[in-house]
């Protein structure tokens, strides 16, 4: 994928998955990456919050080629020179990832830019500093990021006339087939489920009915 195919892709993108460590087994990863890719999620990242490198590699050369094939863009978390050296199309990076601009100047200008937000604020500044995308979360507590508080819908609809009209801003944290329709309603327009998915008895029907809502 090209840098003009990354960023058009990511303009339409509407669900966004995570193959995350914390649910699926390392035997799993490319059956459960291919569950999401048939579902219909638009970006898979992954998040291998305290594994090995040579897991986290091991798991991006399964998720890779079949993003590949499927015409997703494949984002790693963390990492952006190992990012570089896989051939992901990208890297997310939190707040306390140090800055875009220095990450952008590592890796270039052909891969993509995620960055987790948590108000109104820092939204408006990644956007500034050049991100290509945003998390905006998370609406609501959520297991998958512990201890993090929530930040609710009200800020949703100004965050998308603001920044998510020009930065595809996907809202996170604790968004399931309970709540979307309500977190649709805030003003959201783009999705990040990582739990509901991933714990469902058949991934591929939960992301195929979450896309089908969020469309
Ligand atoms: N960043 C903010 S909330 C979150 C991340 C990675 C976790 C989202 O997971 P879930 O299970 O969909 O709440
Ligand atoms: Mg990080």
């Amino acid at each position: 994928m090209n840098q003009d195919q990354r960023r058009s892709t990511l303009a339409h993108a509407r669900l966004y998955g995570i193959v995350d460590f914390g649910y699926v087994a390392r035997s799993d990863v490319a059956e459960i990456t291919q569950q999401l890719l048939i579902g219909g999620v638009d970006v898979i990242q992954l998040r291998a919050k305290g594994a090995e490198m040579d897991q986290i590699i091991q798991a991006a050369k399964q998720i890779l080629p079949l993003c590949k094939s499927a015409g997703i863009p494949f984002i790693l978390n963390d990492f952006p020179e190992l990012a570089v050296e896989l051939g992901a199309d990208g890297v997310h990076i939190g707040q306390d990832d140090g800055a875009i601009y220095d990450v952008r100047r590592s890796i270039g200008e052909d891969m993509l830019i995620g960055r987790s937000t948590h108000s109104l604020e820092q939204a408006h500044k990644a956007m500034d500093d050049g991100a290509d995308y945003i998390g905006f979360g998370p609406l609501f507590p959520t297991p998958t990021k512990a201890g993090r508080p929530a930040i609710g819908l009200e800020e949703v609809s100004k965050m998308e006339t603001e920044v998510g009209r020009f930065v595809p801003a996907f809202c996170i944290g604790g968004i399931k087939m309970e709540n979307l329709q309500q977190v649709l309603a805030a003003g959201a327009r783009r999705c990040v489920i990582v739990s509901q998915l991933l714990t469902a008895i058949d991934i591929q029907k939960a992301t195929a009915a979450a896309k089908r809502v969020i469309s």
